[in-house]
Protein backbone atom coordinates (compact mmCIF):
# COMPACT_ATOMS: atom_id res chain seq x y z
CA UNK A 1 0.00 0.00 0.00
CA UNK A 2 1.13 3.68 -0.84
CA UNK A 3 1.87 6.40 2.38
CA UNK A 4 0.76 9.59 1.19
CA UNK A 5 2.83 11.88 2.82
CA UNK A 6 0.69 14.89 4.27
CA UNK A 7 1.43 18.20 2.94
CA UNK A 8 2.66 21.00 4.87
CA UNK A 9 0.57 23.80 6.34
CA UNK A 10 2.35 27.41 4.99
CA UNK A 11 0.99 30.51 6.58
CA UNK A 12 1.51 34.24 5.64
CA UNK A 13 1.18 36.79 8.30
CA UNK A 14 1.57 40.53 8.54
CA UNK A 15 0.08 43.96 7.94
CA UNK A 16 -2.35 45.19 5.45
CA UNK A 17 -0.80 45.73 2.23
CA UNK A 18 2.69 44.46 3.66
CA UNK A 19 2.99 41.73 0.32
CA UNK A 20 1.16 38.68 2.30
CA UNK A 21 -1.06 37.69 -1.23
CA UNK A 22 1.65 38.16 -3.38
CA UNK A 23 4.64 36.36 -1.72
CA UNK A 24 1.64 33.84 -0.89
CA UNK A 25 1.06 33.34 -4.62
CA UNK A 26 4.81 33.34 -6.21
CA UNK A 27 5.20 30.21 -3.16
CA UNK A 28 2.10 28.73 -4.43
CA UNK A 29 3.23 28.53 -8.04
CA UNK A 30 6.76 27.85 -7.44
CA UNK A 31 5.57 24.12 -5.59
CA UNK A 32 3.61 23.84 -8.41
CA UNK A 33 5.39 24.29 -11.52
CA UNK A 34 9.20 23.78 -10.10
CA UNK A 35 8.60 21.18 -7.23
CA UNK A 36 5.45 19.59 -8.97
CA UNK A 37 4.06 20.12 -5.12
CA UNK A 38 -0.06 19.74 -4.73
CA UNK A 39 -0.84 23.27 -3.96
CA UNK A 40 -4.26 24.61 -2.40
CA UNK A 41 -4.46 28.65 -1.86
CA UNK A 42 -6.16 29.47 1.03
CA UNK A 43 -6.93 33.02 3.00
CA UNK A 44 -8.46 34.09 5.89
CA UNK A 45 -11.03 35.68 6.80
CA UNK A 46 -12.86 33.66 3.91
CA UNK A 47 -15.04 36.07 2.72
CA UNK A 48 -17.52 33.55 1.16
CA UNK A 49 -18.67 31.35 4.15
CA UNK A 50 -21.47 32.42 6.57
CA UNK A 51 -19.38 34.11 9.51
CA UNK A 52 -17.66 35.25 6.22
CA UNK A 53 -19.96 37.81 4.83
CA UNK A 54 -20.75 39.18 7.95
CA UNK A 55 -17.04 39.58 8.47
CA UNK A 56 -16.55 41.35 5.22
CA UNK A 57 -19.17 43.78 5.73
CA UNK A 58 -17.48 44.97 9.08
CA UNK A 59 -14.12 45.34 6.73
CA UNK A 60 -15.74 47.16 4.19
CA UNK A 61 -18.06 49.45 6.48
CA UNK A 62 -15.82 51.42 8.67
CA UNK A 63 -19.23 53.00 10.76
CA UNK A 64 -20.72 49.64 11.62
CA UNK A 65 -20.98 49.02 15.13
CA UNK A 66 -20.01 45.41 17.08
CA UNK A 67 -18.18 44.93 19.83
CA UNK A 68 -14.85 43.73 19.69
CA UNK A 69 -15.39 40.94 21.47
CA UNK A 70 -17.79 39.38 19.53
CA UNK A 71 -15.88 40.10 16.10
CA UNK A 72 -13.29 38.55 17.36
CA UNK A 73 -15.24 35.16 18.03
CA UNK A 74 -16.47 35.06 14.53
CA UNK A 75 -12.86 35.58 12.65
CA UNK A 76 -12.17 32.14 15.25
CA UNK A 77 -15.38 30.92 13.74
CA UNK A 78 -14.74 31.80 10.54
CA UNK A 79 -11.36 29.52 10.82
CA UNK A 80 -13.12 26.61 12.79
CA UNK A 81 -15.40 26.19 9.45
CA UNK A 82 -12.39 25.65 7.64
CA UNK A 83 -10.90 22.94 9.98
CA UNK A 84 -11.96 19.82 8.80
CA UNK A 85 -11.50 20.53 5.00
CA UNK A 86 -7.60 21.67 6.15
CA UNK A 87 -7.09 18.33 7.92
CA UNK A 88 -8.69 16.46 5.43
CA UNK A 89 -6.46 18.49 2.59
CA UNK A 90 -3.17 18.07 4.42
CA UNK A 91 -3.88 14.48 4.94
CA UNK A 92 -4.43 13.47 1.18
CA UNK A 93 -0.80 15.68 0.64
CA UNK A 94 -2.03 18.23 -0.35
CA UNK A 95 0.24 21.78 0.52
CA UNK A 96 -1.65 24.60 1.54
CA UNK A 97 -0.33 27.92 1.96
CA UNK A 98 -2.70 29.93 3.42
CA UNK A 99 -3.13 33.46 3.39
CA UNK A 100 -3.55 35.24 6.98
CA UNK A 101 -4.65 32.72 10.62
CA UNK A 102 -4.91 32.77 13.93
CA UNK A 103 -1.93 35.16 14.37
CA UNK A 104 -3.52 37.91 12.49
CA UNK A 105 -7.10 37.38 15.10
CA UNK A 106 -4.93 37.75 18.21
CA UNK A 107 -2.63 40.53 16.50
CA UNK A 108 -5.71 43.01 15.54
CA UNK A 109 -7.89 42.38 18.54
CA UNK A 110 -5.10 42.78 20.95
CA UNK A 111 -4.03 46.07 18.86
CA UNK A 112 -7.74 47.25 19.59
CA UNK A 113 -6.95 46.57 23.57
CA UNK A 114 -8.78 43.07 23.97
CA UNK A 115 -6.08 41.18 26.09
CA UNK A 116 -3.41 39.49 24.44
CA UNK A 117 -3.71 35.59 25.87
CA UNK A 118 -7.74 36.13 25.80
CA UNK A 119 -7.38 36.69 22.25
CA UNK A 120 -5.94 33.12 21.62
CA UNK A 121 -8.35 31.30 23.41
CA UNK A 122 -11.23 31.29 20.86
CA UNK A 123 -8.19 29.58 18.50
CA UNK A 124 -7.13 26.50 20.46
CA UNK A 125 -7.22 23.49 19.54
CA UNK A 126 -7.44 24.69 15.27
CA UNK A 127 -4.54 23.10 13.38
CA UNK A 128 -0.82 24.27 14.14
CA UNK A 129 0.60 25.83 10.85
CA UNK A 130 4.14 23.81 9.99
CA UNK A 131 5.59 27.01 9.24
CA UNK A 132 4.56 30.88 9.69
CA UNK A 133 6.27 33.42 7.36
CA UNK A 134 5.75 36.79 9.54
CA UNK A 135 6.45 40.13 6.68
CA UNK A 136 7.59 42.57 8.74
CA UNK A 137 7.09 45.40 6.91
CA UNK A 138 7.14 49.42 8.47
CA UNK A 139 4.03 50.69 8.85
CA UNK A 140 5.31 53.82 7.47
CA UNK A 141 6.30 52.45 4.43
CA UNK A 142 3.46 50.69 3.10
CA UNK A 143 1.02 53.25 3.35
CA UNK A 144 1.45 54.80 -0.11
CA UNK A 145 1.20 51.00 -1.63
CA UNK A 146 -1.73 50.80 -4.06
CA UNK A 147 -5.55 50.38 -2.06
CA UNK A 148 -4.48 51.47 1.26
CA UNK A 149 -6.54 53.17 2.60
CA UNK A 150 -9.75 50.83 1.91
CA UNK A 151 -10.89 49.18 4.64
CA UNK A 152 -11.30 49.21 8.28
CA UNK A 153 -8.00 48.47 9.71
CA UNK A 154 -6.08 50.77 6.93
CA UNK A 155 -5.03 53.38 9.05
CA UNK A 156 -0.98 53.82 9.76
CA UNK A 157 -1.97 54.53 13.80
CA UNK A 158 -3.50 51.30 14.02
CA UNK A 159 -1.04 49.15 12.17
CA UNK A 160 1.87 50.36 14.11
CA UNK A 161 -0.25 48.41 17.19
CA UNK A 162 -0.96 45.79 15.10
CA UNK A 163 2.68 45.68 14.33
CA UNK A 164 3.53 45.94 18.17
CA UNK A 165 1.15 42.99 19.25
CA UNK A 166 3.02 40.73 16.10
CA UNK A 167 6.16 41.95 17.93
CA UNK A 168 4.93 39.89 21.32
CA UNK A 169 4.35 36.79 18.63
CA UNK A 170 8.09 37.29 17.36
CA UNK A 171 9.18 37.43 20.98
CA UNK A 172 7.63 34.19 22.19
CA UNK A 173 8.49 32.55 18.34
CA UNK A 174 12.32 33.26 18.91
CA UNK A 175 14.48 30.36 17.96
CA UNK A 176 11.11 28.67 17.29
CA UNK A 177 11.95 26.82 13.78
CA UNK A 178 7.65 27.13 13.03
CA UNK A 179 8.38 30.53 12.58
CA UNK A 180 10.17 32.98 10.32
CA UNK A 181 10.15 36.59 10.42
CA UNK A 182 11.68 38.73 7.16
CA UNK A 183 12.33 41.86 7.06
CA UNK A 184 10.78 43.45 4.27
CA UNK A 185 12.01 47.38 4.22
CA UNK A 186 14.01 48.05 1.06
CA UNK A 187 13.24 44.42 -0.22
CA UNK A 188 11.98 44.28 -3.75
CA UNK A 189 9.25 41.58 -4.35
CA UNK A 190 11.75 39.11 -6.32
CA UNK A 191 14.19 39.20 -3.32
CA UNK A 192 11.75 39.03 -0.73
CA UNK A 193 10.64 35.62 -3.03
CA UNK A 194 13.44 34.03 -3.43
CA UNK A 195 14.40 34.68 0.55
CA UNK A 196 11.24 33.47 0.92
CA UNK A 197 11.82 30.27 -0.74
CA UNK A 198 15.09 29.51 0.48
CA UNK A 199 13.73 29.26 4.01
CA UNK A 200 10.98 27.25 2.52
CA UNK A 201 13.33 24.68 1.00
CA UNK A 202 15.06 24.47 4.36
CA UNK A 203 12.79 24.00 6.34
CA UNK A 204 11.21 21.07 4.20
CA UNK A 205 14.68 20.00 4.16
CA UNK A 206 15.29 19.83 7.90
CA UNK A 207 11.71 17.92 8.05
CA UNK A 208 12.53 14.95 5.71
CA UNK A 209 12.50 12.22 8.26
CA UNK A 210 10.10 13.96 9.27
CA UNK A 211 6.80 13.47 11.62
CA UNK A 212 3.62 13.39 10.42
CA UNK A 213 1.72 14.06 13.11
CA UNK A 214 -0.39 17.75 12.82
CA UNK A 215 0.46 19.38 16.35
CA UNK A 216 -3.01 21.83 17.50
CA UNK A 217 -2.94 25.07 18.31
P1 LIG B 1 -1.18 42.23 1.41
O1 LIG B 1 -1.78 40.96 0.88
O2 LIG B 1 -0.21 41.98 2.53
O3 LIG B 1 -2.20 43.25 1.79
P2 LIG B 1 -0.23 42.64 -1.31
O4 LIG B 1 0.56 41.43 -1.62
O5 LIG B 1 -1.62 42.71 -1.87
O6 LIG B 1 -0.27 42.89 0.27
O7 LIG B 1 0.62 43.89 -1.77
C1 LIG B 1 0.09 45.21 -1.68
C2 LIG B 1 0.71 46.08 -2.79
O8 LIG B 1 2.09 46.26 -2.53
C3 LIG B 1 0.61 45.44 -4.17
O9 LIG B 1 0.36 46.47 -5.12
C4 LIG B 1 1.98 44.82 -4.39
O10 LIG B 1 2.34 44.74 -5.74
C5 LIG B 1 2.88 45.79 -3.62
N1 LIG B 1 4.08 45.13 -3.04
C6 LIG B 1 4.13 43.92 -2.44
N2 LIG B 1 5.36 43.63 -2.03
C7 LIG B 1 6.14 44.69 -2.36
C8 LIG B 1 7.54 45.00 -2.22
N3 LIG B 1 8.39 44.17 -1.62
N4 LIG B 1 7.97 46.20 -2.68
C9 LIG B 1 7.11 47.06 -3.28
N5 LIG B 1 5.79 46.83 -3.48
C10 LIG B 1 5.31 45.67 -3.02
P1 LIG C 1 -7.21 41.09 3.97
O1 LIG C 1 -8.34 40.21 3.45
O2 LIG C 1 -6.86 42.20 3.05
O3 LIG C 1 -6.03 40.30 4.40
O4 LIG C 1 -7.79 41.85 5.24
N1 LIG C 1 -8.34 40.24 10.44
C1 LIG C 1 -8.08 39.08 9.78
C2 LIG C 1 -8.72 40.25 11.78
O5 LIG C 1 -8.95 41.30 12.36
N2 LIG C 1 -8.83 39.06 12.43
C3 LIG C 1 -8.58 37.86 11.83
O6 LIG C 1 -8.70 36.79 12.45
C4 LIG C 1 -8.19 37.87 10.43
C5 LIG C 1 -7.91 36.58 9.71
C6 LIG C 1 -6.90 41.84 9.17
C7 LIG C 1 -8.47 41.24 6.25
C8 LIG C 1 -8.55 42.15 7.45
O7 LIG C 1 -9.09 41.40 8.56
C9 LIG C 1 -8.25 41.50 9.71
C10 LIG C 1 -7.21 42.66 7.93
MG1 LIG D 1 -3.84 40.50 0.77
Amino acid sequence: MQVVKRGLFIVFEGLDRSGKSTQSKMLASYLENELQVPVKSICFPNRESVSGKTLNQYLQNRDMKYPDEAIHLIFAANRWEMRDQILSDLKSGITLICDRYAFSGVAYSAAKGLDFEWCKNPDRGLVKPDLTFFIDANAETIKSRSDYGSERYERVEFQKKVSESYGKFKQEAEADEHWVTVQADGKSIEEMHSEILDKFIKYRESQSEGCDDLDKL
